[in-house]
């Protein structure tokens, strides 16, 4: 998968090498570049914002240097075949698992990250005229600008690429995951040693029984759910208890 992103704060982006990302790009498997957007800025302060029309607080981005800067990108000669441009923005649709795994089956990601009130309006009109481009939420509350948002997406979106987890069989289980018994959130984990502080491991996970091991964390990932979130429980596993 190709991924660019465009910003005013690159730094942000020396997290996507460590870890398990990391090792993805050095393999290949995500080819991740990061665009200064002052780079397409030409006076000489490198301006990218200026007041809003109208009037207001705050500062608005301008449309000029994400022109160049989008188009740019898009003309490159390995661009994808049909980039999806993400624009992270508290007023977007929300970010979940699923739009994970649908952005996942993209090949060409642009994420282009607004700082200060936002960017202008017309380059949201221009780029969706000319190809897909989508605002995206991680949640309901307010960042100072989209790339902690686009930091996370990129996470998200990456482990589930072919070949950037080891061992595929550790993304089933977990939360958010339907292919794993439903939207439960994941049961909780256990190691050695057998007791802690006088915490004991449940004694079933040491019982060897797998059968009994598998009911006990289905019932886990039920009653983790009911608590923590139950709006996520499918009718049938909330015991007639949903929304009381
Ligand atoms: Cl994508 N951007 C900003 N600035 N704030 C957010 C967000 C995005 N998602 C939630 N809050």
């Amino acid at each position: 998968m190709r991924i660019d992103v465009v910003t005013i704060f690159p730094g942000y982006f020396d997290a996507l090498e460590l870890s398990l990302l990391g090792k993805a790009r050095s393999r290949g498997l995500i080819d991740v570049r990061v665009h200064d957007l002052r780079d397409a800025a030409h006076d000489r302060h490198r301006t990218v914002d200026g007041k809003p029309a109208g009037g207001g607080a705050g500062m608005v981005m301008k449309p000029e240097p994400w022109g160049e800067m989008l188009d740019g990108i898009l003309a490159a000669q390995d661009a994808g075949p049909d980039p999806l441009i993400i624009f992270p923005s508290p007023a977007g649709e929300v970010f979940d698992q699923r739009m994970a795994r649908e952005l996942a089956g993209e090949s060409h990601l642009v994420f282009g990250c607004g700082r200060y009130e936002g960017i202008d309006q017309r380059v949201f009109d221009e780029y969706a005229d000319r190809g897909r481009v989508r605002l995206v939420s991680i949640g309901d509350y307010v960042l100072n600008g989209g790339e902690v948002a686009t930091i996370a997406m990129i996470e998200a979106i990456g482990r589930l690429l072919p070949g950037v987890i080891g061992n595929p069989e550790s993304l089933v289980e977990e939360s958010h995951e339907a292919s794993g018994g439903g939207a439960l959130l994941e049961y909780p984990s256990y190691t050695q040693p057998a007791e802690w502080r006088g915490r004991a491991v449940p004694p079933v996970l040491l019982s060897g029984n797998h059968g009994a091991v598998a009911k006990w964390r289905q019932e886990q990932r039920v009653e983790r759910t009911l608590r923590m979130r139950p709006e996520l429980l499918p009718p049938g596993l909330s015991g007639g208890r949903r929304g009381r």
